[in-house]
């Protein structure tokens, strides 16, 4: 090499280190003003008033546009998928619930990849059941731990009459930087990994959401119309753009997603975009770097994720001390982004306090939202909430 070269290369990283060490902003102070892009407003410049206009034309573009320079393509073809059921653990709960662990196999261009989906159906009451379904990416705690911590709660799930799925993010794109590519992106879709708008890490999990989905579609004692899906953090990213993708769903639930999921890009309070990709550069496409340290350079922001899940219903949840996820931002995308039940689909929503105010949790048709106490994570507290919501919404269809 020559030494011209290696010397700005070496520059070149210097500069780089020295920008993954800039500190995480908690200073509201040091906020800047925002000024988001407009979800109302086309690409041409023209105003989007109509339930036709949104969904014939605003509604693609920003899809397309949260694919180019965000999450990367959901490729959706495949030639097949069939569903087996295999039974290798006992049932944890064998009194109130039917335990099945099905195995997904998806075929496409002669080559195939298993995924594994565990199932909790009720025994008591009529199906077919609501389904909660969680992406999960702590799968590998033993599930009474899970129980305990409330991340999985499946007895209080079925309790209430919910049948309850997960699976493994592993077993569709393992969470790692070194090994992710040993899933689908190898056997399936190996042409993703060369595209800048490919998909990654993230936009995998989301796929494998929408393949619990075809199998919910395909279980007489589920309620496919009646779907939940649920994310914590990363599983929460992944879940709202399977959400946005995937009009199947009924209810969207981010739990702390933060950063690259429900909240704000441009406020860069906490975990930035550069600050993700620099920790996880394999959960979204190469294009989204080229943001790094120039949010409001992104055509898009996260609340125009949560106008993408209109007019199916949507929850945000923080948690007071989960300041890296930076709750205040997660208020105020659900807060503009469900902007859109009323002033295109006709529905009353109303989050009428400042984030500031905001201590109760809002469940109302199509848009809720909570803040706890304490720290990261997903807890019981959270589901109960999440039920609460769910139940005032399918009660009022
Ligand atoms: C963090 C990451 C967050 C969030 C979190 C989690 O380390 O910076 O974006 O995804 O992990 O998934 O718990």
């Amino acid at each position: 090499m020559k030494p011209k070269i290696s010397f700005l290369l070496l520059l070149l990283s210097l500069t780089m280190n020295l920008m993954a060490q800039i500190p995480a902003n908690y200073d509201e102070s040091k906020v800047p003003d925002l000024v988001l892009p407009d979800p109302f407003v086309s690409l041409k410049g023209n105003p989007i008033l109509t339930v036709e206009d949104w969904e014939n034309i605003r509604r693609p573009e920003i899809l397309r546009l949260f694919e180019q320079n965000i999450y990367g393509q959901v490729p959706k073809d495949f030639d097949t998928i069939s569903f087996s059921e295999v039974k290798e653990k006992d049932n944890a709960f064998p009194d109130i619930a039917i335990f099945k662990e099905i195995d997904i196999l998806v075929m496409r261009n002669g080559k195939s990849h298993k995924m594994r989906l565990n199932v909790y159906i009720p025994k008591k009451g009529k199906g077919p059941y609501p389904v909660f379904m969680l992406i999960n990416h702590r799968y590998q705690e033993p599930l009474s731990e899970l129980g305990e911590t409330g991340f999985w709660p499946i007895v209080d799930l079925i309790e209430k009459g919910y049948a309850t799925a997960s699976f493994d993010v592993d077993t569709v794109a393992p969470d790692d930087p070194e090994t992710f590519t040993e899933g689908i992106l190898k056997t399936l879709y190996p042409e993703q990994l060369s595209k800048k708008d490919g998909m990654r890490g993230l936009g995998a999990w989301a796929w494998g959401a929408m393949r619990a989905m075809d199998y919910f579609e395909n279980e007489p004692l589920i309620d496919a119309s009646r779907a939940i899906l649920v994310g914590h953090s990363r599983g929460g990213k992944a879940a709202l753009w399977a959400g946005a993708n995937d009009t199947r769903w009924a209810v969207t639930v981010s739990n702390e997603s933060g950063c690259g999921g429900a909240t704000l890009s441009r406020r860069k309070f906490g975990e930035t975009v550069h600050l993700i990709n620099n920790g996880f550069p394999f959960w979204f496409s190469e294009n989204f770097k080229a943001f790094n340290g120039k949010e409001e350079m992104l055509p898009i922001d996260q609340h125009m994720l949560v106008s993408l899940i209109a007019p199916r219903a949507v929850y945000f949840s923080s948690a007071r001390e989960d300041r890296w996820a930076d709750p205040k931002g997660e208020y105020l995308s659900i807060k503009l982004g469900s902007r859109i039940y009323p002033l295109i689909y006709g529905k009353e929503v109303n989050f009428p306090l400042d984030f500031e105010e905001q201590k109760e949790p809002i469940i109302q048709p199509y848009a809720g939202y909570h803040i706890r106490e304490g720290r990261h994570n997903l807890t019981l507290e959270d589901w109960s909430s999440f039920m609460d919501f769910v139940e005032m919404n399918f009660g009022k269809k």
